[in-house]
């Protein structure tokens, strides 16, 4: 197996749910600033040139969704069976964490990488945090009384792995104590930590400047 990696993205929670299964794929890095996701080399392996992509089972899969499902359908454990309600509910968790995922992104976009700093917009800033606030209460709810996003720890856990690290840069944890609860309680996991390799942030927290 071979992992087409960025310390603190998306490709965090492949490498989680392997580091879980017990498995050490090959992993193979690449920038998100060099301009190397766009090459002919990376194309090949993610049509959209987006991190992350897995070589397994002889061929390769992007889409990190479809890579955690794929990783829980061949090996056992860490999702319910298909057909049944919890599948359903491990589903939503799965894409969930991508709805969430994309705001974090166009944060990281225009609160971090988007060059020059003028051509970043308070008013999209704060658009998107709302949206983040959003999502995050809506964990909050669900979290309430339970330990984990499922009966029990599972991929759809996993799959938060590279929203741990961004969600509360944005939105402060003081509102959240049960998502924060739960994001502690996935970092103290072993697998968690062998899989956070770096972090795409150098402050705590990130304010929308005023419009
Ligand atoms: N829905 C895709 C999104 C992948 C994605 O956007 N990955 C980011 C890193 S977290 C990326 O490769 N960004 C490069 C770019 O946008 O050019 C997935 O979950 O795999």
């Amino acid at each position: 197996m071979r992992l087409h990696h960025i310390p603190g993205s998306r490709s965090m929670r492949v490498l989680w749910l392997l580091e879980e299964m017990g498995a050490r794929p090959e992993v193979r890095e690449w920038s998100l600033t060099d301009g190397s996701l766009r090459s002919p080399e990376f194309r090949a392996l993610s049509p959209a040139g987006r991190i992350p992509a897995l070589e397994v089972d002889g061929r390769v899969i992007f889409e990190s969704g479809a890579i955690v499902q794929y990783l829980t359908e061949t090996r056992a454990g860490f999702a319910p069976p298909p057909g049944t309600l919890e599948r359903a509910e491990f589903l939503e968790w799965l894409h969930f964490a991508e709805t969430q995922g994309g705001l974090l992104q166009n944060l990281n976009i225009q609160h971090i990488f988007l060059r020059p700093e003028s051509a970043r917009s308070a008013a999209l800033m704060k658009l998107d945090t709302r949206r983040l606030d959003l999502t995050m209460r809506a964990m909050e709810a669900h979290l309430t009384g339970r330990e984990w996003l499922l009966a029990e720890f599972s991929a759809a856990d996993c799959m938060f792995g590279f929203n741990i690290d961004a969600m509360f840069r944005f939105v402060r944890a003081e509102g959240c104590p049960a998502l924060s609860a739960w994001a502690a309680r996935c970092r103290a996991r072993p697998a968690y930590g062998r899989a956070m390799d770096g972090t795409l942030y150098t402050r705590d927290f990130y304010e929308v400047p005023d419009a």
